[in-house]
């Protein structure tokens, strides 16, 4: 008999920034990755829908080959497979730590089953996701090289997955798991006198974006900035979005579970 999906999917994504060792290529941060899947073991979501970013796997050989601005020579063509094999070398070591945990996680490639049409989602079987999900499985899908209609190539990022899945899977809410604690109203690298936001509306986002463009960008505000592009699309659609610093212990654990931690939760409002 088939369980059937009652409650609706969260969905978690794990920064490439934290499994990994941003400054050495093809370094996974081991110690991280296995605090993690332990956390995630002991909250008990279910459903969960998982996805990971590429850290020092994915984006230095998609850079270095220009995956993410097409093809445009033959040469790329190599380049795309090794951008594609060295997630899936990553995504090993977090599946590894994942099932040694007991969660039922089953890896879904991109790659195989996302078509985008200029950088964006067009095409997505998610007949299979559906069916995990209803047995109990956890999907473990990453950010990839994919095959796009008009560029032939493209990148498709983690955060774009979780905020595409989100909608299409109708997700209660997301948890974003970075390595800063979340919002803040200035860059706090920058600006000593940022402070943590810890509730926004998604009006609110929309002005706090303006403020953060008009100032210098800068690695943490250019990434956020990033991500809340993407998440933006999911909270318009009401599900609440949560940002955590997933390179503290327990911040992870704490929003799996719905409890207090420090981070920053946007609400459509
Ligand atoms: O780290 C991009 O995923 P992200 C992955 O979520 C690649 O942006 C292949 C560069």
């Amino acid at each position: 008999m088939v369980r059937r999906m009652s409650v609706k999917p969260t969905v978690l994504k794990l920064g490439g920034s934290v499994i990994t060792d941003k400054e050495k290529p093809l370094t996974p941060n081991l110690k991280a990755i296995e605090r993690l899947a332990g956390e995630i073991s002991r909250a008990k979501v279910s459903p969960l829908i998982l996805v990971h970013g590429g850290g020092s796997f994915g984006h230095p050989i998609a850079e270095r080959y220009d995956i993410a601005g097409g093809y445009a020579d033959p040469s790329q063509i190599l380049g795309f497979s090794q951008t594609h094999l060295a997630m899936t070398l990553l995504n090993s070591w977090v599946m590894e730590a994942l099932i040694s945990h007991n969660i039922a996680a089953v890896e879904v490639h991109p790659s195989s089953c996302a078509v985008t049409k200029a950088g964006r989602i067009a095409n997505m079987e998610l007949e299979p996701l559906k069916k995990m999900l209803k047995l109990g499985f956890v999907p473990v899908l990453y950010g990839d090289a994919v095959l796009d209609s008009e560029k032939g190539f493209a990148i498709l990022s983690g955060d774009q997955l979780v905020s595409s899945l989100a909608i299409a899977l109708g997700a209660s809410r997301i948890i974003m798991g970075a390595d800063v604690d979340g919002l803040y109203t200035a860059d706090p690298k920058a600006d000593s006198s940022a402070q943590l936001i810890s509730h926004l509306t998604l009006e609110e986002l929309k002005s706090l974006k303006h403020r953060i463009e008009g100032s210098k960008a800068t690695d943490v505000t250019g990434g956020m900035l990033g991500k809340m592009h993407e998440v933006k699309l999911a909270i318009e659609n009401d599900i609440e979005t949560v940002i955590v610093n997933a390179t503290k212990p327990l911040r992870v654990y704490k929003a799996l579970k719905g409890e207090k931690v420090t981070g920053t939760i946007i609400e459509k409002g």
